[in-house]
């Protein structure tokens, strides 16, 4: 085990937190801020303190919806100086489509067409924002696409104008000659009583309609699986499998609730132990090499003080768990239980990756007797003690 579980940018760590994650006041629906607001260029200090690899921003985190021109440029050039002082990047850049009372009735899928037009000017000048910072990735997460009732409009409408703007948006980043990636990120429900696109799923099949799909992916964040008690982990896998994860929001969640944003690791560890050892690729495959995105707030009970020890837990816990992931796949016992599932010494498995008739002809001649094949436990539970030893810090 190692000594310490600092993160540190310089030996790898591409850790990544919003300008809203840590600069979240503690206020709510029922109660205002409950510590003092921390300026951007004083987040970046702050990041870079505790070991933060870069900062991510919507538009207005950055710049107040109604600032003039002149008042933009000295805040991103004090926000840059800030960057440049502390060695911080920005990998990301959003929009906010959804604080606004003008997108009370939804951003790209508004009935109205020139909400939807001043939705799309508004995310021009937000992904603008994010070139001239350097981010590569410009997530949309659509907090206002959605309804309280159906009785507003047709789905097939909502859908048929998100796919419009999404289109349009990919056409104008090409003109201007960027290579950008495009993150879109579902949330089944909040603010709005059912939002478009509710989970990543979705999302995955929306994006293969889209004119670029090939800049388009997904942002899925832990919370918004949760939610409505789905698997974060089937969500990335399926994202990676089809090479649509582009970024990803980490953070914590009790299934059933509303959106918690709780600090990585502390809900769900399990959850959070097979979400890092996806990410990591020690159970197989390619790591996914995007940067490691905290989408979380720190307790309301918390003070500044609370709120840099929320940063320095996620990062940890990210660090502790990728280490117990890595002992678990090197685990012999663990090995052996998943090779006597996964074992093939007839060469059946190939068969079934393409149909061809000598492939029809084997299936066919195949002794498959379901009595004996159904006779044989898995020893999962076996296998999922020894991931639980693991992660509670008992083996290894
Ligand atoms: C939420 C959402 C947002 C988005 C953010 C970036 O929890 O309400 O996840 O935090 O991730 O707006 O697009
Ligand atoms: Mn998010
Ligand atoms: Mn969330």
């Amino acid at each position: 085990m190692s000594e310490s579980f600092t993160p540190n940018p310089a030996e790898g760590d591409r850790f990544t937190f919003g300008l809203w994650t840590v600069g979240n006041p503690g206020a709510d629906p029922f109660g205002p801020r409950t510590r003092p607001r921390i300026s951007p260029p004083e987040i970046v200090e702050g990041l870079a303190k505790a070991g933060a690899w870069g900062v991510n921003l919507h538009d207005n985190d950055l710049i107040p919806f109604d600032a003039s021109p002149t008042e933009r440029d000295v805040l991103v050039k004090e926000f840059q100086q800030a960057l440049d002082d502390h060695g911080l990047v920005v990998p990301m850049a959003t929009t906010n489509l959804f604080s606004h009372p003008v997108f009370r009735d939804g951003a790209f899928t508004a009935s109205d067409p020139k909400v939807r037009a001043f939705a799309t000017r508004k995310a021009m000048r937000g992904i603008e924002l994010g070139v001239e910072l350097g981010a590569e990735t410009v997530v949309f997460w659509g907090g206002r696409e959605g309804v309280e009732t159906d009785a507003a409009r047709d789905s097939r409408d909502a859908i048929k104008w998100y796919r419009e703007c999404m289109n349009f948006l990919c056409g104008w980043v090409k003109d201007q000659g960027w290579e950008l990636k495009f993150a879109l990120e579902a949330k089944p429900n909040e603010p709005r009583g059912d939002i478009y696109l509710a989970t990543t799923g979705h999302m995955l099949h929306f994006i293969e309609t889209l004119a670029h799909s090939e800049m388009c992916g997904v942002n899925p964040e832990v919370a918004h699986e949760n939610m409505p008690g789905l698997s974060m982990v089937h969500a990335v896998g399926q994202a990676m499998e089809a090479e649509k994860l582009f970024h990803i929001d980490l953070n914590a969640q009790r299934i059933g609730r509303y959106d918690q944003d709780l600090r990585f690791g502390s809900e769900d560890l399990k959850g959070a132990f097979f979400l890092v050892r996806m990410l990591e690729g020690t159970g197989g495959y390619s790591a996914y090499t995007g940067p490691r995105h905290f989408d979380a707030h720190a307790y309301r009970t918390e003070d500044l003080e609370g709120v840099w020890d929320f940063a320095v837990g996620c990062m940890r816990s990210y660090k502790i768990l990728a280490e117990r992931a890595q002992e678990f796949d090197a685990d012999a016992e663990v090995h052996e239980i998943l090779e006597a599932n996964h074992a093939d010494p007839e060469g059946i498995g190939p068969l079934l990756a393409g149909f061809s008739s000598s492939n029809l002809e084997a299936i066919e001649q195949l002794s498959l007797d379901p009595d004996i094949l159904a006779a044989a436990g898995h020893r999962y539970e076996r296998l999922d003690q020894l991931a639980m030893e693991h992660l509670m810090g008992a083996r290894g």
